[in-house]
């Protein structure tokens, strides 16, 4: 796929990085989000640069959708190689909540105690969310704050610029826009950012990232697709599948040719729903 090629790193993700960069002087922690989809993928090459020597706490958000044993393993991956916490959360249903906001406050609490040793008074502990567009940041301090304080929405880019919000608790959230990075080294880890929602769906090839998606899928985990989309069997060629699928879903166009494009967007909304499986794209 030719993803990896496409200049599409714009100002405003340039902006972010260093608006990142400059709050990060005024938390405590920082939350660094990642897909527990693709944990590897969606993870900022830069992260350590960016974030230097500040506490940091591992969130694998959309931990519904993702395979639990390979979100497991994940866990204790990142445990051991970064020695921080982490913590699989599920945004929507709040899963997970309650593990991120004891080891805030575990976190922080040497900084808060520094603080009220020098006679100041306690206040709320103050985390940062970063991560790639798209990956829930939003949806986590939502949740947190049990309210909509902040936009949220199922496309890249929905937060633009920066917003603290109290959360109660004893925390202050600040909310940051997604950050990707300029280019990829590994073409696979565009077409996993794509599938996933990180990369806006105007820029990349709808069809060509669903046909990839279903030749995994049909190699992987073939009798997923075969009860979503009620086949028989699965073709060797992925464009054949799809083509198979439109008839199904009567995705037709005059002449009784399939609309490959309309049924593409079909299936890739349905994978990134979760209602063809729960699935790892990234496994360990
Ligand atoms: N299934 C599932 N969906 C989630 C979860 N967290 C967020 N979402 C969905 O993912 C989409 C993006 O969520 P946002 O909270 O807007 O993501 P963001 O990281 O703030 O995105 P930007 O502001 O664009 O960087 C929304 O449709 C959310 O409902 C989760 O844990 N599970
Ligand atoms: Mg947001």
């Amino acid at each position: 796929m030719e993803l990896g090629t496409i200049h599409w790193y714009p100002g405003h993700m340039v902006k972010a990085r260093k608006m990142v960069q400059e709050n990060l002087k005024l938390v405590d922690v920082a939350v660094e989000l990642l897909d527990a989809r693709i944990p590897i993928s969606s993870r900022n090459p830069n992260i350590d640069e960016i974030l230097g020597g500040k506490p940091r706490i591992t969130v694998l958000n959309k931990a519904d959708l993702a395979d639990r044993a390979q979100t497991e393993k994940w866990k204790l991956h990142f445990l051991e190689e970064r020695g921080c916490p982490c913590i699989p959360i599920d945004s929507n249903a709040g899963k997970g909540i309650n593990y991120l906001i004891s080891a805030a406050q575990d976190l922080a609490a040497a900084v808060i105690e520094r603080l009220v040793a020098k006679g100041r008074k306690p206040r709320p502990v103050r985390l940062m969310m970063v991560g790639i567009p798209n990956v829930g940041k939003s949806s986590l301090i939502n949740r947190l704050a049990g309210r909509g304080s902040t936009r949220t929405g199922d496309r890249p880019g929905m937060t633009r610029g920066k917003q603290w919000i109290r959360v109660g608790k004893g925390l202050e959230m600040l909310d940051t826009p997604g950050i990707l990075w300029p280019k990829f080294e590994d073409p696979e880890v565009g077409f996993r950012l794509a599938v996933t929602g990180a990369i806006k769906d105007e820029i990349i090839n709808i069809e060509q990232v669903t046909i990839r998606l279903i030749q995994i899928l049909a190699v992987s985990e073939p009798e997923k697709i075969l009860a979503r989309y009620k086949l028989e069997e699965l073709d060797e060629d992925p464009s054949e599948i799809l083509r198979k699928i439109g008839i199904k879903r009567g995705c037709l166009v005059s002449g009784g040719n399939v609309d490959t494009l309309k049924t593409a967007a079909i299936v890739l909304n349905e994978f990134r729903g979760g209602k063809i499986g729960l699935f790892t794209l990234d496994r360990i």
